[in-house]
């Protein structure tokens, strides 16, 4: 990331059962999902287990995260997410301004022409990516091998609070409630520590 210091953020298993297909891909970006901004904030996906382009190997479109603008998120069974954040959903800002108005190109249509990366992973094989970067995977197309990866994310010092109006938001991304919730203010809580500070 660049940057002087580190927090983590959180992290999650992601989980393709055998012989599950997408219908389409769910090409997406991760930050507009997330409660925050910046350029400081990177995702560790590490596949558990032996996966290609055919069992949901994650997939990159390159200079994705050189885009001024986000693609809108959407739940990934194809339907808009938001979830209660409570008192602080009154803090969330118009962020319009920062979407483009239309869903992700479906990039595996053509993935020549948009240099689309595809990797087949070890068991242990990690990719680091910016929260820009659009990525997906085509599903599992295997009869009887799961997928099964494990991502964390980290958020360095530009990192910031927001919440963007009408787009999901997820409460357990946010600081504990008896903690500061400030658009704006620099990502600190108990639930992200600090894990490299340069001297
Ligand atoms: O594992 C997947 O298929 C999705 C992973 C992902 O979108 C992420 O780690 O941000």
């Amino acid at each position: 990331m660049e940057s002087e210091s580190a927090r983590f953020f959180f992290d999650h298993v992601f989980v393709f059962d055998p012989a599950t297909p997408v219908d389409d891909h769910y090409w997406h970006q991760d930050v507009p999902y997330w409660p925050v901004e910046g350029e400081h904030i990177v995702s560790f996906w590490l596949s558990l287990v032996h996966c290609t382009p055919e069992t949901a190997a994650l997939k990159f479109v390159p200079g994705s995260h050189r885009a001024d603008k986000f693609y809108r998120p959407n739940g990934f069974d194809g339907k808009s997410l938001s979830q209660d954040v409570g008192e602080r959903g009154a803090l969330a800002v118009d962020a319009s301004d920062q979407f483009v108005d239309h869903p992700p190109p479906p990039f595996h249509e053509d993935p020549e022409a948009h240099g689309v990366l595809e990797f087949s992973y070890e068991p242990g094989d990690a990719v680091m990516f910016h929260s820009r970067a659009v990525h997906s995977s085509g599903g599992n197309n295997s009869p009887n091998k799961r997928r099964v990866a494990y991502s964390a994310r980290y958020i360095g010092t530009d990192a910031r609070m927001t919440l963007r109006q009408g787009v999901f938001q997820d409460p357990a991304l946010l600081p504990d409630e008896d903690e500061a919730f400030t658009v704006g203010a620099p990502m600190q809580s108990r639930k992200w520590p600090l894990i490299y500070q340069s001297v």
